[in-house]
């Protein structure tokens, strides 16, 4: 059977229980997934800095890792290629792109020091998403936006007033909104004396950013939150309540990494509280594994769960980007993986009779829920995926790694 035949079947069996397979992938095709530039060199960036720190680790050694903007900008070609949909790349400051010569530090960087990203973006039809980047930076080391040392604290404001210029910047020349995230890795390794004052501090940095003016409809500014990090076990100053407090009171938005949480508390459940108190939230897709935070997204239970609520609760009112970095496998492989299965979960979740099933709630038929829910799993969600990405024209199935392997051998073992 061809492609075309399994989805004609597909679609067939999907209207038996009331779902519109045609309409699921018209809505699939119009929802973008900001690919993390990240991914492609080990959370590196172009200043030859080196050391990765803040908490965060990429650990691993497989060989082909970009070391310059055009390789980063070829590797991320390769995995969009094979990527069904139009999708953004999310940029980290350390990824300015600056003239043979120059070079300037972070709270000195401008517009123009991102133009070959936007040249990139343009020919592509992509947005870009953006971050200030608050770690690997010898002023990094003691605290950023909550430092005790006003010098020190003075320049991440700097870096946070110019990325918000920049994100400015991406959102004009591209006419698509730019999302800028704030994450910081301030914390203590152990139980601190004083929780407040950092806490203090880091509000007063974040008011003196927002109080640059921008244009709001252009730029949406998130802060992400985090239970703990690598050497910040005791305490993080950005926490959960820190910032939904701080983003609710300033009309800014929440960006909650499903990697930065207690285990068993799931961002699944926590996406249509925000969304009853904001018009919009921001989501890192990540995938956590005991002390990591930061493994390749898979369709597994809980992306699922993620992308369910997602759909049921609009998709226009959530932002959506993966974070993770993984060293140990083939780094564009790392990102089409991850890029197909939440568009993988996002279908599974758009292909389920989802009015129907809430409806079976509000009637407290919750055997027939579990049953459906149970037995839905098993419908062909497979056979429409493979036909949207037929007519997206990137490979279907685990075809597209030949691709990759391809790649490999000819470019990544190059370098
Ligand atoms: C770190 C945060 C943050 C980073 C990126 C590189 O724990 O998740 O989002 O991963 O900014
Ligand atoms: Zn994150």
């Amino acid at each position: 059977m061809t492609t075309l035949q399994r989805y004609e079947s597909a679609k067939e069996i999907y209207a038996k229980i009331g779902v519109d397979t045609d309409a699921a992938i018209k809505k699939l095709q119009s929802i973008p997934i900001a690919m993390h530039c990240w991914q492609g060199d080990d959370v590196g960036g172009f200043e030859g800095i080196g050391e990765l720190s803040g908490g965060i680790q990429a650990t691993g050694n497989y060989p082909g890792k970009a070391s310059t903007p055009e390789e980063l900008m070829a590797d991320i070609d390769k995995a969009l290629s094979l990527i069904p949909g139009v999708h953004k790349i999310n940029l980290h400051a350390s990824y300015a792109i600056f003239e043979a010569g120059e070079k300037v530090d972070r709270n000195k960087l401008e517009p123009k020091h991102f133009q070959k990203w936007v040249e990139f973006a343009k020919e592509r039809g992509l947005g870009i998403d953006f971050n200030p980047t608050c770690f690997a930076h010898p002023f990094a080391e003691n605290g950023t936006l909550s430092s005790e040392n006003d010098d020190i604290r003075k320049f991440w404001i700097e870096h946070g007033k110019r990325c918000l210029q920049i994100s400015e910047y991406f959102a004009n020349e591209l006419g698509i909104p730019c999302c800028m995230n704030i994450w910081i890795p301030d914390g203590f390794k152990d139980i601190p004396a004083d929780r407040t004052a950092p806490r203090a501090r880091l509000k007063d940095s974040l008011d003196q950013i927002l109080a640059t003016p921008y244009d709001k409809s252009k730029v949406y500014v998130a802060v992400e939150s985090k239970v703990f990090g690598i050497g910040l076990e005791s305490y993080t100053v950005g926490s959960h309540e820190f910032y939904m407090n701080y983003a609710a009171k300033n009309n800014i938005l929440c960006l909650l990494d499903n990697g930065h949480y207690h285990p068993t508390e799931v961002v699944s459940d926590k996406i249509s509280s925000m969304l009853l108190f904001s018009d919009k939230v921001a989501l890192h897709v990540t995938r956590p594994v005991r002390w990591d935070s930061d493994h390749v997204v898979l369709f597994d239970d809980e992306t699922k769960e993620i992308a369910k609520e997602i759909i049921r609760n609009g998709v226009d009112k959530v932002l959506i980007a993966l974070d993770y970095f993984d060293a140990s496998i083939n780094r564009i492989a790392a990102w089409v993986i991850g890029m197909r299965n939440l568009q993988k979960a996002l279908l599974n979740a758009l292909l389920l009779p989802n009015a129907h099933l809430a409806k079976l709630q509000n009637d407290r038929r919750l055997t027939e829920v579990m049953m459906l829910q149970e037995e839905l799993k098993l419908y062909p969600v497979g056979d429409v995926w493979n036909y949207f990405c037929e007519v997206n024209n990137v490979p279907q199935k685990e075809e597209w790694f030949a691709e990759v392997q391809k790649y490999e051998q000819e470019v990544l073992t190059k370098r």
